[in-house]
C-alpha cells in the first residue's frame, strides 16, 4: 500500500494544531504507520529543501523550520500521496481553499502548517530520510474491511 511523509511544521506544533491536523488524516481513513517528534538541523534541511537552494527565502525557511520541533508522520492508504497533498491545499495558504488544512489554519506562504511529499518517488526518498525501517509499523485498522472494496484491498 502507498505511503507518504507528512511533517507538521513548527507553526503547527507551537500553535497547538497538531492534534487537529492528525485527526483530519485519521478521519479521512489514512493510517498512521510512523510518528515522531524531532528537532530539525541544517544538514537535514539542506537535503529536504535542496530544490529551494538559491531562493531568496531559503535562509528564512531554514530558520523557521528550526524554530520549534516538528512532528514527522508516515501515512499509508490508497493513493495517499495525492490525497494528502489535496488535503493540504497549495503552498500559499492565502490561496488555499477553505476545507483544506492550509486554507483553514494559515495565512502564510512560509508558515503553512505542514509538508506533504509531492510524488511517489519523493515520498519513498523522504520516508527513508525521516524513518528507519523499525520505526514504520504494520497493523490492521479496525474498520479496514468495511471501508474498501475487494479490488481496493488488493491496492
Ligand atoms: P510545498 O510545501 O507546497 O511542496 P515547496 O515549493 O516545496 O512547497 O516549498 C517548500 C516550503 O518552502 C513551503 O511549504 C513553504 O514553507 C516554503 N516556501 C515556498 N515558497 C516560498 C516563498 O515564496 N516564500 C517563503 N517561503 C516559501
Ligand atoms: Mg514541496
Amino acid at each position: 500500500m502507498e505511503k507518504t511523509l507528512i511533517l507538521l511544521k513548527p507553526d503547527c506544533v507551537s500553535r497547538d494544531l497538531a492534534g487537529s491536523v492528525i485527526s483530519r488524516f485519521e478521519k479521512k481513513g489514512l493510517k498512521i504507520v510512523g510518528l515522531k517528534m524531532l528537532q530539525l538541523n541544517d544538514s537535514l534541511l539542506d537535503e529536504h529543501y535542496s530544490h529551494l537552494k538559491g531562493k531568496p527565502f531559503f535562509a528564512g525557511i531554514k530558520k523557521f523550520m528550526k524554530s520549534a520541533p516538528i512532528i514527522a508522520i508516515a501515512l499509508e492508504g490508497l493513493e495517499c500521496v495525492e490525497v494528502a497533498r489535496a488535503m493540504c491545499g497549495p503552498t500559499n495558504a492565502r490561496k488555499a481553499a477553505p476545507g483544506t488544512i492550509r486554507g483553514d489554519y494559515s495565512l502564510s506562504v512560509q508558515s503553512n502548517i505542514l509538508h506533504a511529499s509531492d510524488s511517489l518517488e519523493s515520498a519513498q526518498k523522504e520516508l527513508k530520510r525521516f524513518f528507519s525501517k523499525s520505526e514504520l509499523f504494520s497493523y490492521e485498522k479496525a474498520s479496514f474491511a468495511s471501508i474498501y472494496s475487494e479490488d481496493e484491498k488488493k491496492g
